[in-house]
């Protein structure tokens, strides 16, 4: 079983992960895990801040000769914007001229985190749940889609809408009617994605998106939006039907809603399905030259809990960033004064990087079920087990029952 944690604040030296249960021999460069890194801070719509950072991973542990040797991996990103900050985050003594944050913004974990851990400052919340952490979620999931890519598995994203301006095609109906057809790999749909600002695929949304996000720059507002990630070469097996916390779907929308943001998962049709027909929904089952295929994968790749070899596509929604610089109600918490709420620095939407993050959290759950079907200490043994499996069980399947 894979495991990681991150740690690090906001403002703090540096966002750290250690990465455990990875088998040994598994290829991985620094310029692989950084080129992901360098994805997740594109975008329009992000902050200054972004200006400030450029994120790699400094590889601590775990890794030899551009190989991993089984133990666990652990890796640093630096926050170059620390150096700003050394007053606020000082780990020992607090300056005398320090301010603390006492106005919490709404949709921001302020008033909760300082209710539930008892803080009289707002900063001790608002570092550690900052959308900053998900840069070495992004490092440890690199990890975990190299060793899925070796496995001939690969994910791919792009933003659906931001602001409620959707494209021309409906390219998540395609994809769910096997209409889109997604050349090879769903790394393709990656590489389109990236070469937008936004990572949509349609160039006239990208540029009503540009529009809505300057526009609500100067409104002082902020978007969120919808992203669809997805999973090519999957095979047949992984999650369980034997238990509830086994299930594929289950870990992928806890994995996903996990992000900073998320405010809603959808599986495949999701909700639409349950306004349609079962004949409708159900994606009927084919059979040419002992091969099983598919009409449609309305199921998103996952029945009864568990991957049945179609591509895995998930749709999620993002909701608008919280931190407006148009005021919103709150309460000055050293007066206990009603007030408008505080402004600072943030972005105007996070969607495009948001989408590039499902991408990691889906590649570790998947990597994560991976390990549990076909184990291995080695990524050698991993592939053998793996073999076995796709020519005894798939084969056997594909002859039938016997009579
Ligand atoms: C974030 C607020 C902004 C974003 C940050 C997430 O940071 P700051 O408060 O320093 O302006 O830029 O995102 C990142 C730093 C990042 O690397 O993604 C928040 O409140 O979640």
């Amino acid at each position: 079983m894979i495991r990681f944690l991150t740690a690090g604040e906001s403002h703090g030296k540096a966002l750290a992960t250690i990465i455990e249960g990875f088998p040994s021999n598994l290829p991985i460069t620094s310029d692989y895990i950084n080129f992901h890194l360098k994805r997740r801070q594109s975008g329009f719509g992000r902050s200054a801040r972004m200006k400030i950072e450029a994120d790699t991973a400094q590889i601590l542990s775990g890794i030899r000769f551009g190989k991993t040797i089984g133990s666990p991996i652990s890796l640093l990103i630096e926050n170059k914007d620390w150096v700003n900050w050394l007053d606020v985050m000082a780990v020992d003594k607090k300056s005398n001229d320090f301010k603390k944050a006492t106005i919490p913004r709404p949709g921001h974990a302020d008033l909760v985190g300082v209710t539930k851990y008892n803080f009289d400052d707002i900063r001790n919340s608002i570092e550690r749940s900052s959308a900053r952490e998900t840069s070495a979620r992004v490092a440890a999931g690199s990890i975990a889609r190299k060793f899925l890519e070796h496995f001939g598995i690969f994910i791919g994203s792009f933003v659906e809408s931001i602001g409620g301006i959707y494209p021309t095609k409906d390219y998540f109906n395609q994809l769910l009617q096997n209409k889109y057809v997604i050349e090879k790999s769903g790394w393709n749909i990656s590489i389109k994605a990236d070469k937008s600002s936004v990572r949509v695929l349609d160039q006239s949304q990208e540029k009503k998106i540009i529009n809505k996000i300057n526009a609500v720059k100067k409104s002082g507002d902020t978007l969120g939006g919808t992203f669809i990630t997805i999973a090519t070469g999957m095979p047949v097996g992984l999650g369980s039907f034997m238990q509830f916390d086994r299930k594929l779907d289950a870990d992928i929308s806890f994995h996903i809603m996990s992000i900073n943001a998320v405010k809603g998962v959808e599986i495949g049709s999701g909700f639409n399905s349950a306004e349609q027909l079962g004949s409708q929904v159900h994606d009927e089952i084919l059979i040419n030259k002992k091969e099983f295929s598919r009409k449609s994968n309305n199921a998103g790749g996952i029945e009864g809990g568990v991957s049945n070899g179609l591509p895995i596509i998930i749709r999620a929604a993002m909701k608008p960033i919280s931190t407006l610089a148009k005021p919103l109600n709150s309460v000055d918490l050293s007066s206990m004064k009603k007030v408008s709420s505080r402004y600072e620095r943030s972005d105007f939407t996070a969607v495009p990087a948001c989408s590039v993050i499902a991408e990691s959290m889906l590649a570790w759950v998947l990597a994560k079920h991976f390990l549990i079907k076909f184990g291995g200490d080695s990524i050698d043994e991993t592939e053998d087990n793996f073999n076995t499996f796709a020519k005894k069980s798939m084969n056997r399947i594909r002859k039938g029952f016997k009579k």
